[in-house]
């Protein structure tokens, strides 16, 4: 009788006929097999032991220095149409991609094991779940699989039920960055990446399929992969509201999944619940709300700046069984990276005695990857196959000017036109000069599997009869005053907004409508016990319009880059917004901008 696993074993067949492997192993998850996996690593220097008394279960990775991070030039969408894949992609014909990454995964595995990884991305019962394979060449990428999705023989138990998964072919070849591919054949479920070991370029079930291959297939299927993270806010009543919030790389996401309430919240009996940190699939549920699972298993988070100050849950939750790529060592053998504390590394990500004049001793991308549930704040919710009703969506960029603190979208095409315009600032410089903004809509930019025009007709599709839509909003931490201060305190204080949202959510506040959208008023959020600059509030909450103006147009050349793709509604909202815009003068705003800040 055929069976539901022959398609899987013809391609495993195949990519080993093509690749050559000495071996085949099919994962199957166990302890067994990670202990085996381990020892053959600190055998081959793949891995280096860290400390075992202060860090039981927890390695080093040193990755080639030329393979450090995510490259998007060479990470392609390969659907049959160019138009497809939209301006927001790199593009490439799919016979044409098939043939340039096929000849490069010629041989590549002889002399090496080919382990073929079934995993599930979600929790295994969930309806909402999807299973892919990766096959790889690199103990390395196995061993952060098995962190960071359900992989193994329950996942293989799925795929023979369903009969469907995602295909990721993976070699880390000569690590030649001129041979490095990383290709998504969206049309195929297909991903083929070729000459990287690192992060989203190798581990297949992260960005490549969870988001660039799960968004196409979302968007066929009525949900949408989105680059959020979920929290569970619970107010001292004992309810528990779920957020989920998109910024770009580099904005604090996985500092806000995690976050600390500030000490009179905790007395008063405010939790704060991570179901996830950087992807969430969002799905309409029957009573018309929408619902988010992660589809995650652990967190691959970037290590500097990581400290018991900005994030104490996750140094909590990295003292055992973690591995740690790239980040330096102290004298006693404990990963360090710069932010983490006063002890001084010996040596550098690289294996050098540390010397400053080579620069920070940790890579600036160096990275952690744990278990989701040795987090202190993980939410069991994380596992709920049906998973959480959000309450509100947030888009936040890094932006020291203009941006204020918070404003929520009049409604729901009003919100999709603020994440299709959200934007951040990718150098963090001392004055305006040299402050570089980059689009990123909805922080999709990197991960958008198709044409962002289709993308967004897709989002304001949810805006049905019956739906019962989560409000949206914009929050900007970072903005600053003209001493080149933060005006806002940030970190754990960032409850105090989520606050401010969830009163709105309630309907238990109003607030002052404004052309760019909903700001509060400034008795609405709570501020006891900070201390913020003079007038800081003032500026934080104040509509600058004429800065505006020149905001929205600039979205509105932004956007006219997807030509026809661009729905027409996403338009007529802008052409609105500007409109109402035009019409105000600075005086008549209800808070003014404080000139002296
Ligand atoms: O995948 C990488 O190489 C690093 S980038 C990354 C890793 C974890 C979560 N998010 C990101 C990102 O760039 O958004
Ligand atoms: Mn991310």
């Amino acid at each position: 009788m055929p069976s539901k696993l022959d398609a899987l074993n013809r391609w495993v067949d195949e990519v080993a006929a093509r690749t050559r492997p000495d071996r085949v192993h099919w994962c199957d998850g166990s302890e067994a097999e990670s202990r085996a996996l381990t020892e053959l690593m600190l055998k081959s220097g793949d891995l280096l032991e860290l400390n075992q008394h202060t860090h039981p279960g927890c390695y080093l990775h040193r990755s080639d220095p030329r393979d450090v991070a995510r490259v998007e030039k060479v990470t392609l969408i390969c659907t049959k149409n160019e138009i497809d894949a939209g301006p927001n992609n790199h593009w490439m014909a799919p016979a044409e991609a098939h043939k340039k990454i096929d000849a490069l995964f010629d041989g590549c595995m002889r002399g090496r094991t080919m382990y073929v990884i079934p995993y599930c991305m979600g929790p295994l019962g969930s309806p909402y779940a999807r299973c892919g394979v990766e096959i790889t060449d690199s103990p390395y990428v196995v061993a952060n699989m098995r962190i960071m999705t359900r992989m193994g023989t329950a996942a293989l138990e799925r795929i023979e039920r369903e009969g469907r998964f995602v295909r990721g072919q993976h070699s880390i070849g000569t690590l030649d960055p001129a041979q490095r591919w990383i290709m998504h054949f969206p049309e195929e479920l297909t991903i083929k990446s070729y000459g990287s070991g690192y992060g989203g370029n190798a581990l297949l079930g992260k960005k490549c399929h969870a988001l660039r291959i799960a968004s196409f297939q979302a968007r066929s299927e009525g949900w949408l992969a989105e680059h959020m993270l979920i929290v569970g806010i619970e107010n001292p009543r004992g309810e528990i509201h779920y957020i989920a919030a998109a910024f770009p790389s580099a904005c604090g996401k996985t500092n806000l999944a995690m976050l600390i309430p500030p000490e009179g919240y905790r007395r008063d009996g405010w939790k704060v619940w991570t179901v996830g940190d950087d992807i969430c699939w969002i799905t309409p549920g029957k009573d018309g709300r929408l619902y988010a699972i992660n589809p995650e298993a652990g967190y691959f988070g970037v290590a500097p700046g990581t400290s018991n100050k900005t994030n104490p849950n996750a140094v909590k939750m990295l003292d055992h069984d973690a591995i740690f790529t790239n980040v330096a060592v102290t004298a006693d053998n404990d990963p360090w990276w710069e932010g983490l504390d006063d002890r001084k590394p010996v040596r550098d990500w690289q294996g050098r005695d540390y010397d400053p004049a080579n620069g920070p001793a940790a890579h600036p991308n160096s990275r952690f990857t744990v278990r989701a549930t040795q987090c202190p704040s993980w939410s069991p919710e994380a596992e709920n196959p049906e998973g959480v009703p959000i309450s509100a969506i947030v888009f936040g960029g890094r932006r020291k000017s203009l941006v204020p603190l918070v404003f929520e979208a009049r409604d729901w095409t009003h919100g999709v036109l603020v994440g299709a315009g959200l934007a951040s600032e990718t150098t963090a410089a001392a004055t305006d000069v040299g402050v570089n903004i980059r689009r990123d809509p909805m922080a999709m930019k990197p991960f958008c599997g198709y044409n962002f025009g289709d993308y967004f007709a897709h989002w304001l599709s949810f805006d049905r009869p019956n739906a019962r839509l989560p409000k949206i909003f914009h929050v900007n931490w970072f903005r600053k005053g003209q001493d080149g201060k933060f005006l806002w305190p940030g970190f754990g204080d960032n409850l105090r907004v989520l606050e401010w949202m969830l009163k709105r959510v309630n309907g238990e506040c109003g607030a002052v409508e404004t052309p760019i959208g909903l700001l509060p008023h400034a008795e609405d959020l709570n501020t006891d016990g900070l201390h913020l600059a003079d007038g800081a509030l003032n500026t934080l909450l104040a509509l600058e319009a004429e800065g505006w103006r020149a905001e929205l147009q600039a979205i509105g050349e932004y956007l006219d880059g997807y030509g026809d793709r661009l729905p027409q509604d996403l338009r007529d909202e802008l052409k609105n917004e500007r409109t109402a815009l035009e019409d105000v003068n600075e005086s008549s705003l209800p808070q003014k901008k404080a000139a002296t800040l």
